[in-house]
């Protein structure tokens, strides 16, 4: 259906969207009150839209409609639970700041500084998820890689804003596009959510200075034990052991090796709650590649390894290494017995 239809097609379903992560070719003006990012990046499977969008329950089922403002730069919707948001920065440099610093350092640092002031002020005091994409990723400007830059002040953001405590630490992903302003989407929440980290790897927060002065503020996934499901939001994934990036060059390698960090990841998940909670099967993927001629490669891989049906996008971005070819996000749910 054409992009501009999605958000008008009921009244229903518009009165639950919390917000919305869109993959679109060019941009429309959307003209509604739901907080939207709009990405330009190709979408592989030939669709020329897919959108991920985040329902509210309780709005559905009640008749208490969910609210929504303005924050800054931020456009926000929110229930008694959840609050997502968005916004999205041009890269200029801030006046006061050091001609030193690289404007996308500033502009994130920017961002989060404001997503932070909103938690505060709304009284939303956990953050499950945050979406971040900019552009040139693996460019360098400063002597610095641009994602670099962006750790940089993403982590200062952080710190500032005393919010140093690993393991509450956010879900997260970050990834390149051909051009556009640093445009970042969250998903903010009232109850704690546990960080989970993933057993074969480092945590990213805790790689060594090789990858950067700051390191990747973000937990592997976090697990939320909501009202009507648990969740499970599973970081970008890549084929990283350790703190090292493997089989450079070879794609099919690359998705074995992520497809065996995401079953890592959902095992530390299960583990941690004690119980099979999350599985294969109840999962949407987001697969982001950097060569959109590794399509078929990578998608004959995931569905070997998952079997039946995947619920799956495929997008074409940068990942955050140059030598690394493909990233895999995830969201898992089970609806919860304690209803
Ligand atoms: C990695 O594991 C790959 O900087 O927010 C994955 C997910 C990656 C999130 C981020 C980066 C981020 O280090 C890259």
């Amino acid at each position: 259906m054409p992009f501009s239809g999605i958000f008008k097609r009921s009244q229903l379903q518009q009165k639950c969207i919390l917000g919305a992560v869109c993959f679109v070719e060019s941009s429309t003006d959307s003209n509604t009150e739901i907080p939207m990012i709009q990405i330009h990046a190709p979408i592989l499977d030939g669709a020329d839209v897919a959108c991920e969008i985040w329902l509210s329950h309780t709005a559905l089922s009640s008749d208490k409609p969910l609210g929504h403002g303005h924050h800054g730069a931020i456009q926000y919707r929110y229930s008694d639970e959840f609050l997502f948001g968005v916004l999205s920065l041009p890269e200029s440099a801030l006046p006061q700041a050091r001609a030193v610093t690289a404007p996308l350092q500033q502009t994130t640092e920017s961002a989060y500084r404001q997503i932070f002031a909103l938690m505060d002020a709304l009284d939303y005091p956990h953050a499950y998820r945050f979406w971040n994409y900019m552009a040139d990723i693996n460019g360098i400007s400063h002597e610095l890689e641009r994602y670099r830059q962006f750790n940089v002040g993403r982590k200062d953001a952080f710190l500032a804003c005393g919010r140093e405590a690993s393991d509450q630490l956010p879900a997260a992903c970050a990834l390149g596009l051909a051009d556009g302003p640093l445009t970042i989407a969250f998903l903010l929440g009232r109850k704690a959510p546990i960080a989970i980290e993933n057993p074969r790897q480092v945590s990213a927060y805790e790689y060594p200075e090789a990858y950067g002065p700051r390191t990747p503020n973000f937990s592997r996934a976090t697990l939320l034990r909501a009202e009507q499901d648990d969740l499970l939001f599973i970081s970008g994934t890549a084929s990283i052991v350790g703190h090292q990036s493997l089989h450079a060059s070879d794609v099919v390698a690359q998705t074995k090796e992520t497809l065996a960090n995401l079953d890592a990841v959902i095992a530390e998940a299960n583990r941690t709650l004690g119980e099979q909670t999350f599985d294969l099967q109840h999962i949407f993927f987001k697969v982001y590649i950097r060569h959109a001629t590794d399509l078929s490669l990578v998608r004959n891989e995931i569905q070997r390894h998952i079997g039946g049906t995947i619920k799956a996008v495929f997008v074409q971005a940068d990942i955050c290494r140059r030598e690394l070819l493909l990233e895999i996000e995830a969201t898992a749910w089970h609806l919860s017995e304690r209803l």
